[in-house]
């Protein structure tokens, strides 16, 4: 999971990126980075592993010069962790490329084939999103040379991307004379939003994974990108826009409404905050459809993104929401932490239970969902040291089975704790005395009641359909590389800083 900027001012932009960068800092929290383009036509770029508070220490920011500019923030899925893969990355023909990759492709290995053998071109890292700039920067390189800068080029050139490159991909580029160049896979996959900001100069323009980085600027939301459309942004502000893929079906990340994107966003139509209050309703009807005469005597959310669907829950079941967990918000990151002891101990670190509130009671813990189990097992565990009577649990979203392919940083299928269980199971493995988990529909549902038009999800860590397809052999090789450890980090961002 990664986080998109681009803006294209008339004042000097660094400043407002880096602002852009603070507000999405929980879409990655491994590496940060900015490209800004001048006008005495010099690209300026500052990247490096870490949080933006670390990367743009004192005045570092300063030297990033120019009014156009595209930013990224780094939750690495299929690549490592190496500081020379933080983004944008970075070519230089033709005409110097920046850019800003969200998603992960699964095709990968044959696109490395083809720009080796067709296109005699080098990839030096394992990311995929070096692969995505090389085949973009192939496909510039393969037009005429135009005597203007026309966007047909780059519209033409994204046709060429979304011809080649397989699986999920918002990007934003910079691109040296030209200006900013946004554009979203043909299914949607990831987010991209654009919106406008008015100035006595006259508009200013900007791309964002997210709405709240255009609340934080002072920009209104315009609209998302449209799957498969390219949106060019000149470095005079004018804009251009193109269908270029041909979509088959609109099918958004329902997880991001599970938990990445925050609350105050509005994505693809739908409030995050509103889609996560339906959850809780559902699961709430659900409950009192299966289970009519329960004995729940409280609802406790595990903090934090569960808390909007357990409030709502307590509303529906009628029954106390309560506060149970207290969270450490200075413990640092977690996920460096491959060892299932030192897991356990970093959850114990990070959230201590009010004690009063589960001595001789039956309560009900609320999460987003259930990964890897291990949070879910221990948070069980403590909410019965605490004195709970029965501990039950509940997650706002279906069983997760199956590996995510799409860019969000999931195990591989043995680890998640659903895989090859079913529900009993589960519950005896999290050691709860009842699990509920949403159902899919309702989760589809949830998010749907947002925005009608929304036909399709990809909801494959539930299901195990990959709306792309995958080739054959990838989900092995994802497993592999996961398992190798090349990703040893924790699924969940609960290191997250906003
Ligand atoms: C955490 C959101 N959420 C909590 C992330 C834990 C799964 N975990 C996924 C639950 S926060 S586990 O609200 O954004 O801080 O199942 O892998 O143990």
């Amino acid at each position: 999971m990664c986080g998109l900027i681009g803006i294209v001012s008339h004042r000097p932009v660094a400043q407002d990126l880096h602002e852009g960068l603070n507000v999405l800092q929980h879409r990655g929290q491994d590496a940060a980075g900015l490209t800004t383009y001048d006008r005495e036509g010099r690209l300026h770029q500052l990247r490096g592993n870490g949080l933006v508070r670390d990367v743009f220490r004192g005045k570092r920011l300063l030297r990033l010069r120019g009014e156009a500019g595209i930013g990224h923030l780094r939750y690495p899925t299929a690549g490592t962790e190496k500081s020379e893969e933080a983004q944008p990355l970075y070519v230089n023909s033709p005409y110097g490329i920046a850019l800003g990759h969200n998603g992960n492709l699964v095709n990968t290995e044959a696109l490395r084939q083809e720009l080796f053998r067709e296109d005699r071109r080098h990839i030096n890292t394992e990311s995929d999103s070096e692969i995505l700039l090389n085949v973009l920067a192939h496909e510039l390189l393969a037009r005429p040379e135009p005597t203007t800068r026309d966007p047909q080029e780059l519209f033409q050139a994204v046709r060429g991307v979304n011809r080649r490159c397989i699986g999920a991909y918002a990007a934003v580029c910079l691109i040296a004379d030209w200006g900013v160049l946004a554009f979203r896979d043909p299914y949607g996959i990831r987010p991209l939003v654009y919106g406008t900001r008015d100035t006595d100069e006259g508009p200013e323009h900007i791309v964002a994974s997210e709405s709240v980085a255009l609340d934080m600027l002072g920009f209104t939301l315009e609209r998302d990108l449209a799957p498969g459309e390219a949106l060019f942004i000149s470095l005079d502000g004018t804009v251009h826009s193109e269908i270029c893929g041909s979509r088959e079906t609109y099918a958004p990340c329902i997880f991001e409404y599970v938990y990445f994107a925050r609350p105050d966003s509005v994505m693809n139509g739908v409030s995050v905050q509103r889609s996560r209050m339906r959850m809780g309703k559902r699961l709430a009807n659900k409950i009192l459809r299966e289970w009519p005469d329960h004995d729940i005597d409280v609802i406790i959310p595990i903090p934090d993104t569960s808390r909007t669907a357990a409030l709502e829950m307590a509303y529906r079941l009628n029954r106390p929401y309560r506060e149970g967990f207290i969270k450490n918000r200075y413990i640092g990151r977690t996920f460096i932490m491959p060892e299932a002891q030192v897991r356990r101990q970093s959850v114990r670190r990070k959230l201590n239970p009010i004690r009063n509130e589960y001595e001789g009671t039956n309560v009900l813990l609320v999460d987003d969902s259930i990964v890897r189990g291990t949070t879910s097992r221990e948070i069980v565990q403590m909410a019965r040291d605490a004195g709970a009577r029965k501990v039950y649990f509940c997650s706002a979203s279906p069983p997760i089975r199956y590996p995510n392919v799409y860019g969000i940083d999931m195990p591989s299928a043995e680890e998640l704790i659903a895989h090859g269980r079913n529900i009993s199971e589960v519950c005896e493995a999290i050691g709860a005395d009842r699990l509920i988990y949403q159902d899919l529909p309702d989760l589809i549902a949830a998010v749907q009641d947002g925005n009608p038009e929304l036909q399709n999800f990809d909801c494959s860590v539930f299901t195990g359909d990959y709306v792309t397809g995958v080739p054959d052999g990838y989900l092995d090789e994802l497993a592999l590389r996961r398992r190798s450890g090349t990703d040893t980090r924790d699924p969940s961002p609960q290191n997250r800083a906003a």
